[in-house]
Parts: C-alpha cells; sequence; structure tokens
C-alpha cells in the first residue's frame, strides 16, 4: 500500500515539475519575471506586495493562493496591481499552489502588459515548497517575530529558494531576536542565500528589494 502512495506521489510531483518546466521558459521567453512567495501566514508577503504596488515603478501582476476569501487579492488590487485569485478551499483545501493552476490562472490574465509576476503562494511553511510552480525565483520570508530557529525547523523552503526576506524589521527593538544568530541559521541551511531586510511599514531596505526586481527583470 505505502509502496503505491510512493508511486503516486512520484508521479504528481514529476507531471508538477514538467509543467512547471513549461511555464518557466513561456514566461522567460515573454519577457516576464516570475517570483513565487512563499512564508507561514503572517509574515508580510502581502504588505510586501501592496508597498512593492505602491512604490516599485513595474508593469506588476500577482496571483494570490488561500484557501479561503478574496481579500489579499482585494488588498492588492486596491495597491494598484492587477491580481488573481486561487482559492483551494472548494478543491480539497490543499495547503499550496500547484503548477498546473498557475497555467490555468495565467489564460485568465493579459501577459502582454506585463513585466514581472508575482505568485504569493499560499501562507505555510512547509508545502508550497514542494511543489515547483515554474517561478525563476523562490523567494521566502521569515518576520523578526518568527525567531532564530524556523530556518532549521522548515529548512526544504529555504533549501528551495534563494532569496530570503526578513521582514517587520521595525519591529526589532521590540524584541529578544538575534539577528545574527537566524542569518547564521539561513546560511546553515542554503550558504547561497541572498539575505534582505526590511520593513513593509516604515519602508526602511524596501530600496534593496526594488534593486533585486530590476536587476533580474527580464525585459
Ligand atoms: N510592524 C510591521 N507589521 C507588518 C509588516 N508587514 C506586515 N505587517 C503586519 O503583519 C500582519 C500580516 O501581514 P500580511 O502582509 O497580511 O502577511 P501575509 O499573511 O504573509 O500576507 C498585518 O497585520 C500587517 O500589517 C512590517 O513590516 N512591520
Ligand atoms: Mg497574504
Amino acid at each position: 500500500m505505502q509502496e503505491k502512495e510512493i508511486k503516486v506521489m512520484k508521479k504528481i510531483l514529476a507531471t508538477n515539475d514538467k509543467m512547471a518546466m513549461e511555464l518557466r521558459e513561456i514566461l522567460k521567453k515573454k519577457g516576464i519575471l516570475f517570483i513565487n512567495l512563499m512564508s507561514s501566514p503572517g509574515s508580510g508577503k502581502t504588505s510586501l506586495l501592496e508597498s512593492t504596488a505602491k512604490n516599485y515603478n513595474g508593469k506588476l501582476a500577482v496571483i494570490e493562493g488561500d484557501i479561503e476569501t478574496t481579500l489579499d487579492a482585494q488588498r492588492i488590487a486596491n495597491a494598484g496591481m492587477i491580481s488573481y485569485q486561487i482559492n483551494t478551499g472548494p478543491f480539497g483545501g490543499d495547503c499550496h499552489l500547484e503548477s498546473g493552476w498557475i497555467k490555468s490562472a495565467l489564460e485568465e490574465i493579459d501577459l502582454n502588459d506585463i513585466d514581472i509576476l508575482f505568485v504569493e503562494n499560499i501562507g505555510n511553511l512547509v508545502c508550497p515548497a514542494e511543489f515547483d510552480v515554474g517561478a525563476h525565483f523562490n523567494v521566502v520570508l521569515l518576520s523578526t517575530t518568527e525567531g532564530e530557529d524556523k530556518p532549521l525547523k522548515y529548512p526544504l523552503a529555504f533549501q528551495n529558494s534563494s532569496v530570503c526576506i526578513i521582514t517587520k524589521t521595525d519591529l526589532m527593538s521590540y524584541l529578544d531576536l538575534n539577528l545574527k544568530q537566524l542569518k547564521d541559521n539561513i546560511k546553515k541551511v542554503n550558504p547561497k542565500m541572498k539575505i534582505l531586510e526590511l520593513s513593509s511599514k516604515d519602508g526602511k531596505g524596501m530600496e534593496n528589494w526594488f534593486k533585486f526586481l530590476t536587476e533580474n527583470k527580464l525585459s
């Protein structure tokens, strides 16, 4: 029985990865940079996107992933970014997005007027890291309130990302966070990780995120 389950899982992942590779190529050819944001609920993904929509000069769109509600898509749309919501609730409540769903969402979005496409993955530091959605960059967010140990406890999200954004730096003076320890833990799990520190609230460090976007834009 277990062997059968493993075989089915392997097949699902292989199908997902094939589609993800195709999406990556299609978007590259269209000159669209594709970024997948992953983190636990509440780390600041939507806030980062709102601030990006308001302060970064680019043609931006986001595919929002949530189990229920269109709240985040509405927040982002209010901030001025094209947004499209995927809800997994009606289809079993999956805790991650898969490349096939991204492909379906892309059929609804006019790709001719976009130069950066984001995915806000479902809030969860575990499952989203297992599924390649076809992004050019996986970006993992970790807020200062989550503690130094999380990269060690949830390594896959950090191993499968090339950028880690430490969010909510404005709160650091209220916390006992050891920032050096946190960064050492990130590097322990992924020595090549690019680490950015910022606050969407007071705007400090946002320029480094915008620089990253500009440097990696494809058109
Ligand atoms: N102080 C502070 N709060 C933040 C910051 N970014 C997000 N928040 C707050 O954290 C909560 C969750 O943020 P949200 O962007 O919805 O997180 P998401 O679930 O990852 O999309 C909200 O109440 C935000 O106002 C920040 O940089 N500083
Ligand atoms: Mg959100």
